[in-house]
């Protein structure tokens, strides 16, 4: 066996008497040796990525997946006694990502590499990325997460530039980590860094000194941005990202034969989100720089630049104070404010301007720059061009296009669910490996008692395994007999976590009231808040004293109990999907542009409960209303009650009496004597007297859908077809479909 030589060779000694440690860095060697060895994307035309978040999760596996060594590995070791799973725990993770937007950045290299397309990702090598989450006394106390050991996915490039900042220049390295395509080509993810970057400012907490930019810039992802040392941090690390990610693009492109002029036949730039929109002022400056006049180098950097939009949260859209940029990078300003100019010359709207009340709007810089503008789900998009950026379609229509977001199935399922991966193969054969649409031909079993029965042990065996992993690695006790209702993300008001927590105090009410449910509910939450958000982390603390409080309770725990695991990330989320049963989407309608744990929980079978908002309307477009659970105001009543300004949270508390007693719960003795008054009390007032994203309105329904799905979840061969349909109707939310309309209709590769 050809691995078996190779690996026994790197130890030189036999896996058997290697310890996991050993092992681990053995395979980390030996994989990127083979990634090395991979032909490496090429071609006239590159598309460069540019995201401030790249949440790629553990390699190591999906590395073997995509090599095609994945079973032979996991066999040799076996035999040998050792177990890939525990030797992947030795890895650690990079958190180099918040959440959806960062996620879906990995993704998209995944597809780039797949697809054999000439792509390559450019962001920032964090050294501890965000945060690593612990519950304290039922509080989350944020403490730094360094993932970088002295072998890691890194590789040392020769490539570094000076980088000139108001006042001082720093050195950058770039550090390259190879993506391996599923069966094909790699690419590459640029993660610049400073050369002067100093680990030893950093103790147990992740505070540390703001100012000294030259030591602390990389050290972070989106450090605490409530002070405005904070916020300037950013610029320094947005700039930093963005001149090199430009200098890179030009001496790739003159290296092929570009003369500049010409560079939109060279490089596409795709701006993910506003954090890199820097490059637009950047490229025009270092084109001027290799003497290109101001108005051409306009013209070819608006022929290169595309940009998407991640929300529609007003508060998520940067504005950066000119003076921040004055202090920052005071090269830029000129031609910012030449680029707003421009714009005042010929535009009359003056909601659009860039430069407006000593702000400088990003977004409005990608848009008038930019030759392309798209948002993440087909309602996400028509809510951009009809109301949240109106003004701007109203100029540039043919500008504004629309890109559902996508998963990749090789991490998402082949990864994480090999069971039922084998499953499908064997019904419907290896195709929709590389072509995901296939995944529709399971419809042909809808009837087939066989294939419902094996469904449903499939489900129970990966919750089993959820159960065992939570106990060994959080002292869980789950009842894995148990629905399992799951909802994972970050922690933000806008997604509702306050709604579902309202409702397990409704449960807990009617438990206790003698009507108990016919079968356990366990109720799963993982979230991260970022750490100057309060209400958020009192959102957490809420969950957690109610997970003490209702599963300490003998008359409530048997029939509910309630599971906030810790320090929510790529890895647990890889153990909890496969395991879910029902995939909690409550976000209000309008404001989650799409949502990707909906998709990667439809994919591996879970029924989804969800409201009329992002990617869930074209889920329930795709598997019918039978096999998805909607409720709730849509996003145009929610935008017109906006508009009014006449949402008053008090009038549904009077009103309600199930509101009553659930939101007075969370100010209760009970809850009070495992919590800390003051937070619970800071939530209860929110909620009653401001509750911005409107819990209250969709609550009645949101009861109602939940009563409906627990009952139906009893007819159990109505849910494998169920949980069958869904699978079946996934395909469409392959980030291979989603990276192929990205290259045919805006970055036109090849
Ligand atoms: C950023 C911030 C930063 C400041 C405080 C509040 C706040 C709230 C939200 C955000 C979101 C930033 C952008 C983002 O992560 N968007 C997510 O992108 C995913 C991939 O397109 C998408 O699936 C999610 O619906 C969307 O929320």
């Amino acid at each position: 066996m050809a691995f078996m030589q190779e690996i026994e060779t790197k130890l030189q000694k036999g896996i058997s008497v290697s310890t996991n440690e050993e092992i681990y860095f053995a395979l980390l060697d030996l994989v990127k040796e083979k990634a090395a060895g991979k032909v490496s994307n090429e071609g006239k035309k590159k598309l460069y990525y540019i995201s401030a978040e790249f949440l790629i999760g553990k390699l190591l596996s999906n590395n073997l997946i995509n090599l095609g060594m994945y079973d032979e590995v996991k066999e040799v070791l076996a035999k040998n006694g050792k177990d890939l799973a525990e030797i992947e725990e030795i890895e650690m993770e990079p958190s180099l990502g918040n959440g959806g937007l960062g996620r879906l950045a990995a993704c998209f290299l995944d597809s780039i590499a797949t697809l054999g397309l000439n792509g390559d990702g450019v962001g920032l090598n964090y050294h501890y990325g965000l945060f690593h989450q612990v519950f304290e006394n039922r509080r989350q106390k944020e403490t730094p997460d360094p993932w970088i050991t002295d072998k890691s996915w890194l590789n040392y490039t020769e490539t570094s530039y000076p980088i000139q900042f108001g006042g001082f220049t720093v050195q950058s390295r770039l550090y390259d980590i190879d993506v391996v395509g599923y069966n094909n080509r790699t690419t590459k993810l640029h993660l610049f860094d400073i050369e002067s970057v100093d680990e030893s400012i950093v103790g147990e907490t992740i505070d540390f000194n703001k100012e000294e930019i030259e030591k602390n810039l990389t050290l972070f992802l989106y450090p605490d941005d409530s002070d405005d040392k904070g916020r300037l941090l950013r610029v320094y690390q947005q700039y930093f990202m963005v001149s090199n990610g430009a200098r890179l693009i030009l001496d790739e492109a003159v290296a092929k034969g570009s003369n500049l002029h010409d560079l939109a036949d060279y490089a596409a730039i795709q701006i993910n989100d506003t954090h890199p929109s820097m490059v637009i002022p950047e490229l025009i400056r270092l084109l001027q720089e290799r003497g290109i006049l101001m108005d051409e180098a306009i013209e070819i950097v608006s022929k290169v630049c595309a940009y998407t939009n991640h929300t529609i949260l007003a508060e998520a859209l940067e504005k950066w104070p000119i003076y921040f940029l004055e202090k920052a990078v005071p090269q830029l300003m000129p031609i910012i404010r030449e680029l707003d100019n421009r714009i005042r010359g010929k535009v009359s709207d003056e909601s659009t301007y860039i430069i407006k009340d000593g702000l400088v709007h990003m977004a409005h810089m990608d848009i008038h720059y930019g030759y392309s503008i798209n948002g993440v789900a087909y309602l996400h998009t028509e809510i951009l061009k009809n109301s949240e950026l109106n003004n701007f379609y109203q100029l540039y229509p043919e500008k504004f296009n629309n890109k559902t977001n996508g998963i990749t199935f090789r991490r998402w399922f082949m990864e994480c669910n090999p069971e039922l991966s084998a499953m499908v193969t064997e019904l419907i054969g290896e195709g929709w490996k590389t072509d995901a649409a296939e995944l529709e031909k399971l419809g042909n079993f809808v009837n087939d008692d066989k294939v419902l029965e094996k469904l449903l042990t499939v489900k129970s065996e990966k919750k089993t395994e959820l159960k065992e992993y939570l106990k060994h690695t959080q002292n869980m006790e789950i009842d894995d007999n148990s629905i399992f209702d799951i909802q994972v993300k970050r922690l933000h008001e806008y997604k509702r976590q306050q709604m579902n927590a309202l409702y397990i105090i409704h449960k807990y009410f009617e438990i206790k009231a003698g009507k108990k449910p016919e079968r356990p509910i366990t109720a799963f939450f993982g979230a991260k808040a970022a750490p100057a958000y309060t209400i958020a982390k009192d959102i957490i603390h809420l969950l957690l004293c109610l997970q003490e409080v209702i599963n300490n309770d003998p008359e409530v725990s048997p029939y509910l109990k309630v599971f906030m695991v810790e320090n929510y990330n790529v890895t647990l989320a890889e153990k909890l999907i496969p395991a879910c049963d029902i995939s909690e989407q409550i976000s209000l309608a309008s404001k989650e542009a799409s949502g990707t744990s909906n998709m990667k929980f439809m994919l591996n079978g879970a029924v989804t409960l969800g409201t009329k908002d992002g990617a869930n309307v074209e889920i329930a477009e795709l598997v019918g209303e039978d096999n998805i659970y909607s409720f709730g105001e849509d996003s145009e009543t929610v935008i017109a009650r906006y508009e009014r300004g006449d949402y008053c949270a008090k009038d549904y508390y009077d009103e309600d009496e199930d509101i009553k007693k659930a939101v007075d719960f969370i100010v209760s003795d009970e809850l009070k004597a495992v919590g800390n008054a003051e937070c619970l009390e800071r939530l209860y007032y929110e909620l009653l007297n401001k509750d911005w994203f409107m819990t209250f309105p969709d609550f009645k329904e949101y009861v109602a859908a939940k009563d409906r799905i627990y009952a139906d979840y009893e007819d159990r061969k109505a849910w494998a077809r169920k949980m069958l349909v869904n699978i079946s109707k996934a395909g469409f939310f392959s980030s291979d479909r989603t990276i192929d309309q990205y290259n045919k209709e805006i970055w036109h590769l090849c």
